[in-house]
């Protein structure tokens, strides 16, 4: 069949991107048309998203991808999970908050107090991170006032269509989806003080959300995977049953694809979530902290040098030294919020803040504390799910990382078939051409990872060997 266009509009941690795709018999690619900053602003009350900065760059990105596909058939937009926008009259209430704001720990003495975090996990099914939605809620004054509460690729959805709707992946996140039926649990709803009424209906992916406006070509918006991890899940081309995943950028979630959650104490003490994927399948993972404590450090070095770092050539050097004696904690909770990462970091491995030469050893403690995390949470995702684990599918920007993936096929001691990159924006595309009827409305998340294989075929890091292009 023909080659068939949509856009992609991805909200990530280090940018936001519009991309335009291409589906066809033998082609998937992505064309990036627009990038634009998208970090938290600190403002009085703390760290929030710049959203009306953000939503200009949509627009003008969408405007450019027609302009340069006037054949795109459909939007998809995606982003991280848990933020909100609170609508009343078609406007925002404020400004959404970011996640990384300190203000949520409020929020978790109050749901606690409430309902305690056992009871809450067998709920939601989900692990404790201190800024699930519900949290958030919690420390958040304006949400009796909202008409609406949307997480925030639902309300870019709205702002082009009109209508607020919640995608089932991303609103599995708030801590508010019931882990049994995938449902509402307005009961719990109401506990915490949070209206029922500003939970919008829920809508699969694949489901058209409405219709862009005639300047962004009266095209439908299609729900996607809008939780980013979902969309990345879609387009790991898991190689065999017992394949475990890290889709790595700012965080790594580091896990397995089930049929049925698992809601045991030992899931729950071990911090493992039930996040829900396309096609009802379950995202059984735990967040590592990924990227997010090199980029922090590599930014807080270019802040004092005045100057931008080369960062292949920061790892190549990092790659050089001899493997560091110390490591750290890498979830560390006092590593989340943006700051002083190298000050935060030396003082949890007991050393100083390192001068210019000692930049390499320090971003390799980072990388190899990252890779010993992920080692250990693949390992007991395949303990509490009863899987032996034999090999690690690394998508993301982290797949770009030939240290981080050979220390983790190091640490885990199983391969880690690295790729492809674009993850997230690629599951997006095949979310949407597949509503299209590109694969025959049946296809299956298989019949679109063999196709993610064919066309990115993945770098493989096997344990302490060397990198070999994996056969197509
Ligand atoms: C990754 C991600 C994670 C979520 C975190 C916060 O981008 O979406 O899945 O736990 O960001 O939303």
């Amino acid at each position: 069949g023909a080659v068939r266009a949509v856009a992609a509009v991805d909200l990530g941690a280090t940018s936001g991107r519009v991309m335009i795709g291409r589906v066809g018999d033998d082609t998937l690619a992505l064309e990036e048309v627009a990038r634009f900053p998208n970090g938290p602003v600190e403002r009085a009350d703390g760290w929030h998203w710049d959203i009306d900065a953000l939503w200009g760059h949509v627009r003008a990105g969408l405007a450019e991808a027609l302009r340069r596909e006037p054949a795109i058939e459909s939007v998809g937009i995606d982003s991280w999970a848990v933020d909100y926008g609170l609508l009343r009259g078609g406007e925002l209430l404020a400004e959404p908050f970011h996640y990384r704001d300190a203000r949520t720990a409020r929020g978790v003495d109050a749901v606690h107090a409430v309902i305690p975090f056992e009871e809450l996990s067998r709920r939601n099914g989900l692990q404790f991170l201190p800024f699930t939605t519900l949290y958030q809620y919690a420390a958040d004054p304006r949400v009796g006032e909202a008409e609406v509460s949307v997480l925030i690729p639902d309300l870019i959805a709205e702002r082009l269509t009109g209508r607020a709707v919640a995608e089932r992946t991303n609103a599995s996140t708030t801590g508010l989806l019931d882990v049994r039926t995938g449902e509402w649990d307005s009961a719990l709803a109401e506990a915490l003080g949070i209206p029922a009424s500003v939970l919008p209906p829920l809508v699969d992916p694949g489901e058209t959300i409405g219709e862009t406006p005639a300047e962004f070509g009266a095209i439908p918006v299609v729900a996607v995977g809008s939780h980013d991890t979902a969309s990345a899940i879609v387009a790991v081309p898991l190689s065999t049953p017992n394949a475990a995943y890290i889709s790595c950028g700012t965080w790594g979630l580091v896990g397995l694809e089930l049929a049925e959650p698992i809601v045991t104490d030992a899931a729950r003490q071990a911090n493992f979530t039930n996040e829900g994927g396309v096609d009802g399948r379950v995202r059984f993972l735990h967040n590592v902290t990924g990227l997010w404590l090199l980029s922090e450090t590599v930014r807080a070095w270019e802040e004092e040098d005045g100057a931008p770092i080369d960062l292949p050539l920061l790892l190549a050097s990092a790659g050089a030294v001899s493997p560091p004696a110390r490591l750290f904690d890498a979830n560390a909770p006092e590593l989340a919020a943006p700051g002083d990462m190298p000050g935060r970091i030396a003082a949890l491995i007991g050393a100083d803040r390192p001068g210019r030469a000692g930049r390499p050893m320090f971003a390799r403690i980072i990388v190899e504390s990252i890779a010993a995390a992920f080692a250990r949470a693949a390992r007991t995702a395949g303990g509490l799910a009863g899987r032996e684990v034999d090999v690690i599918h690394l998508v993301g920007g982290g797949a770009r990382n030939a240290l981080l993936c050979q220390a983790t096929a190091d640490c885990a001691g199983v391969s880690v078939l690295a790729g492809p990159v674009e993850a997230t924006a690629l599951g997006n595309v095949l979310v949407q051409a597949r509503a299209l009827g590109c694969f025959g409305t049946d296809a299956s998340l298989e019949d679109l990872r063999v196709r993610v294989a064919r066309a990115f075929p993945p770098v493989r890091y096997t344990p302490r060997g060397s990198v070999v292009a994996e056969p197509a």
